[in-house]
C-alpha cells in the first residue's frame, strides 16, 4: 500500500484558474492579492499575460459555480480557486446565495473530477471579511496552499485513477478521470491488469 499527499514543489508546470466575485471586491480584491503572493512565492508564474494562471471575474457569488463548471469541463485546469465574501445582511438573501455557491462549488467538483478550491468567505460582518482578507489573516493564501495541495495530489494519483478507469469502462461503469487523462496514460503492464481482472 502506499501514502499520498500533495507537495508544495514542483508547482511550475500546474495550470490554475482563479475565478472572482465583484461583489464585496473591497474583500474578494485582498483575497486575490494574499492568493497571488503564495502562488508566486511557491514557483508559479501568476501574471496576468503568462501560462500558469488565467484570473475570471464575475458579477457575485452566484455565478461563480456556472463559471467554474465551464472551465472545469475544459480541462485545460490542475485547479480552479473560487473567490468570493457573502456577508449577511438584514434579509435572508444571504442563505440563498452562500448555499447556491457552496453547492455549486461541491457538485462541480465531485461530477468533473477537478479540484475546485472553495474560497468563499461566509461572514457576518465587513469586518469578519476584512479580518480574513488581510487585517487579521488573509485565507487567500490558505485557498491558494490548498490548490496547490490538490493540483499535486491528483497529479500523483492519476496513473492510480487510469487503472479504476479502464477496469470501470470494462465493466461499463462510469469514468473517474477527466478526458485529458484517459487510458493513453495508463502504463501498459497495468492495462492488461485491468484487462485480466
Ligand atoms: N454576492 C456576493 O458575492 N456576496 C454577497 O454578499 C451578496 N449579497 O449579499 O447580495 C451577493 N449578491 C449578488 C449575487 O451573488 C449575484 O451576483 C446577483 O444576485 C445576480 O445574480
Amino acid at each position: 500500500m502506499a501514502v499520498f499527499e500533495g507537495k508544495f514543489t514542483h508547482s511550475a508546470s500546474f495550470r490554475f484558474a482563479i475565478v472572482i466575485g465583484r461583489f464585496n471586491d473591497l474583500v474578494t480584491s485582498k483575497l486575490l492579492a494574499g492568493c497571488q503572493d503564495c502562488l508566486q512565492r511557491h514557483g508559479v508564474d501568476t501574471h496576468e499575460t503568462g501560462s500558469q494562471v488565467d484570473y475570471i471575474w464575475v458579477p457575485g457569488g452566484f455565478e461563480i459555480p456556472l463559471v467554474a463548471r465551464q472551465l472545469a469541463l475544459s480541462h485545460g485546469y490542475d485547479a480552479i480557486i473560487c473567490l468570493g465574501a457573502v456577508i449577511r445582511g438584514q434579509t435572508p438573501h444571504f442563505d440563498y446565495v452562500a448555499g447556491e455557491v457552496s453547492k455549486g462549488i461541491a457538485a462541480t467538483s465531485l461530477q468533473t473530477g477537478v479540484p475546485l478550491i472553495f474560497g468563499i468567505l461566509t461572514v457576518d460582518s465587513m469586518q469578519q471579511a476584512l479580518e480574513r482578507a488581510g487585517i487579521k489573516s488573509n485565507k487567500g493564501w490558505d485557498f491558494a496552499m490548498n490548490a496547490l495541495e490538490m493540483a499535486s495530489l491528483m497529479h500523483q494519483l492519476r496513473p492510480q485513477l487510469a487503472v479504476a478507469d479502464a477496469s470501470n469502462q470494462n465493466l461499463g461503469e462510469a469514468a473517474v478521470l477527466p478526458p485529458s487523462v484517459s487510458s493513453a496514460q495508463i502504463p501498459n503492464a497495468l492495462k492488461s491488469e485491468s484487462n485480466n481482472s
